[in-house]
């Protein structure tokens, strides 16, 4: 294949409400929306969504976009392609950028199942049907607030809820959810917030009293040691979100037993192409995985869900409907779930219509690169 004009757009999509993690607030996310035409006239769709701020990973949506112009879209436009794992060859030489290239990536691997005329989720392999999902609750200002918000997820059939924590938030609000949800399947992320102290060590594996299903990236990114004697010390699996952004990642996960479950993030790892490696090693060592989110618009979303009919991916993924994050998405009719499930398409392609008209008039910019 031969891709022949590529389009990044910024969209701008309010929260239905606000989203607080242990490094920042917001009401808001920005994403890029990659639009690749192949030779043929194919279009194929993928999503940049990295944060606007460098507080997750070191990228920022004005990173993702300047080196998806400067190199990966030119790269992308001057290579001939059969499979998509041989178009993330055109970048490989650029070093980081995950959030990036992987919504150049995931653009290449829609736009070749649109091709071939077969859903997404069967071009990656994918068996499942539909997908057990659950959602992530920010932080919020009071324990109150926070059980209102569980009870409305539960509410709205969702089997499995995972709570932020941070350092001062953490037993108090998870003993309260615990005591009013005893049989939820509850999960706790730090997004990296713990200092390495013999305090914190103390804090984390107190929270083994509350029957979590994991507790997801306490340390820094870096801190594969600390997460391996934290995961020595505690009964509930450690998982890495953070630490793994690359295959070698998972390697040391694996050698040093830094955790024993994995979220799998495309944005993370540069793309479905390494997720699927992510996938296949994970399962060579029978360690779980589930599919992480970054509040994805429905392009992004509706790759994940892909990814997510895998079957290594035993845990529930990040991959409520869209109505959990927006009130409008930018694909029609959105990403819907149900009873704790979402369906996988059927459709070639994508799966979910990108209401491109929409996109093109709300769009905060859009530059277009032809060959
Ligand atoms: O760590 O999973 C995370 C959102 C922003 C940054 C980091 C994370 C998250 C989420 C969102 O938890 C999950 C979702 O997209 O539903
Ligand atoms: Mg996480």
């Amino acid at each position: 294949m031969r891709v022949v004009e590529a389009t990044a757009t910024v969209v701008r999509l309010p929260l239905v409400h606000a989203f607080t993690t242990s490094s920042h607030a917001k009401s808001w996310l920005q994403h890029v929306l990659v639009e690749l035409v192949a030779e043929d006239g194919t279009v194929g769709w993928g999503e940049i969504a990295s944060p606007s701020g460098p507080f997750y990973s070191s990228e920022t949506v004005g990173t993702t976009l300047l080196v998806a112009r400067e190199h990966l879209l030119p790269a992308l436009l001057r290579a001939e392609w059969e499979h998509p794992r041989e178009a993330t060859e055109a970048w490989r030489k650029v070093r980081g950028h995950e959030f990036a290239k992987a919504g150049v990536d995931a653009a290449c691997w829609t736009l070749w199942a649109q091709a071939q005329g077969v859903p997404l989720a069967t071009a990656l392999g994918g068996t499942r049907t539909e997908v057990p999902v659950g959602v992530s609750l920010g932080i919020e200002p009071t324990v109150d607030a926070l059980l209102e918000q569980v009870q409305l997820q539960v509410d709205a059939g969702y089997g499995r809820v995972k709570l932020k924590i941070a350092p001062g938030w953490d037993a108090e609000p998870v003993a309260a959810v615990r005591a009013a949800f005893p049989d939820h399947d509850l999960h706790v992320d730090a997004n990296g917030a713990y200092p390495a102290t013999d305090e914190a060590f103390a804090v984390l594996a107190g929270l083994d009293r509350y029957g979590l299903t994991m507790v997801e990236q306490p340390f820094g990114p870096r801190d594969f040691l600390s997460h391996a004697a934290l995961a020595e010390r505690m009964d509930t699996p450690v998982c890495l979100d953070e630490s793994v952004v690359a295959l070698d990642d998972l390697r040391t996960m694996l050698a040093l037993r830094a955790g024993s479950i994995l979220n799998i993030k495309v944005s993370r790892m540069g793309g479905l192409t390494p997720a699927l490696a992510a996938h296949d090693l994970a399962r060579e060592h029978d360690v779980p995985v589930w599919c992480g989110g970054m509040h994805e618009f429905g392009v992004g979303r509706a790759a994940n869900l892909a990814l997510s009919s895998l079957p290594g991916f035993s845990l529930p993924s990040d991959v409520s409907g869209s109505g959990k994050y927006y009130a409008r998405d930018v694909v029609v009719p959105p990403v819907v779930s149900r009873d704790g499930v979402t369906a996988v398409p059927t459709g070639p392609g994508l799966g979910f219509d990108v209401d491109r008209d929409w996109v093109i008039a709300n769009a905060q910019s859009s530059t277009t690169f032809r060959l």
